[in-house]
Parts: structure tokens; sequence; C-alpha cells
């Protein structure tokens, strides 16, 4: 059997009932195959970045996965499709997003797939939910330089089950 490794994925909504979106999301995750949830992050509320639309809610969880990394993509387009994800232009508000953040130590670049995720680094609402799940990912310069960009926290980190 292939080893667990650990991913991080970036979850983000702004349409409809992004928060419930985000939450549902959550759940998915840990249901898929080969698959455990370790940890989520808080909810977030955040202004949108290149992007319009309402704000966004963004979390991060922590996976353990047996899944390869594009199957773990494939697997996380197939849960943006049940959420009724639709793409008529780039970055349009979104019912739900779930973005391959970093896989394991893997660096990827595939016509399909970047891996560590391009602007992982750029964004607050990736890094501030990152770093409540990963704190030894992401040093205080990193937030520092993404200090200038409106976000805040919406709901607590779960409780563990
Ligand atoms: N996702 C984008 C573009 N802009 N802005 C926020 N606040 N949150 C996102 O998840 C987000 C965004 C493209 O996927
Ligand atoms: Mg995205
Ligand atoms: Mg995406």
């Amino acid at each position: 059997m292939r080893e667990a490794v650990t991913a991080y994925i970036g979850v983000g909504a702004n349409l409809g009932d992004a928060a419930a979106q985000v939450r549902a999301a959550l759940q998915w995750l840990n249901d898929l195959p080969q698959t455990q949830r370790l940890s989520a992050s808080s909810l977030w509320r955040s202004a949108p970045v290149d992007a319009d639309g309402p704000d966004y809610c963004n979390a991060v969880a922590a996976l353990s996965t047996r899944l390869t990394a594009p199957v773990l993509l494939q697997a996380l387009q197939g849960l943006e499709t049940r959420a009724g994800r639709q793409r008529p232009y780039h970055n349009a508000p979104r019912t739900l997003d779930l973005d391959l953040l970093l896989y394991g130590s893997a660096r990827i670049q595939s016509p399909l797939l970047t891996v560590p995720h391009p602007r992982l680094w750029e964004r607050a609402f990736v890094l501030v939910p990152l770093n409540e799940v990963a704190p030894t990912l992401v040093d205080a310069a990193a937030l520092q330089a993404v200090a200038g960009q409106r976000i805040e926290r919406l709901e607590a980190v779960p409780l563990p089950a």
C-alpha cells in the first residue's frame, strides 16, 4: 500500500450560503477514499482577491491521504461539481473551490497541477487559516507580507471530534 501523505486543501466559497458550503466541504473531505481529515481551520471571511462578487468564506484542511496528487485533484473537482460549481469566467464567484495547496513535500509542475500552489504565499485567505492548522509552515514574515488584506474570523476552529 502507498504511504500516507499530509496534504493541505484551501477551501473557498462566495456564492449562496458560503459558510454552509465550506462546512459541508470540510465533512466531504473526510469522506474521500483512503483519506482522513486531520484538522480544519476556523472559517474566515475575506475580501475577494483578483476577483469580484461577495466576500469569501475561506478555510484550510489538513488531510492524511493515500491518494496520489492527480487522483486527489480529481476527487476535489468532483466535490466542486457536487456543490454545483460553475465556471462562467476566470475567478467567477463560486459555490465551492477546493485547491490542493501542498502535497507532502512534493513539487509538481504538470499541465493539470502546480504544487505548492503558486499563489499560496501571496494570499492572506490561505496563509491565515494555514497558520492555524500548520503553524510551522507559515512564518511571521509571510503573515506580515499579507497583513494589508482584509480577513476576519467568522467561526472558531471546531473542537476535535
Ligand atoms: N479565490 C480565488 C480568487 N480570489 N479571494 C478570496 N478572498 N478567497 C478566495 O478563495 C479566492 C479569492 C481564486 O480561486
Ligand atoms: Mg482558488
Ligand atoms: Mg481552484
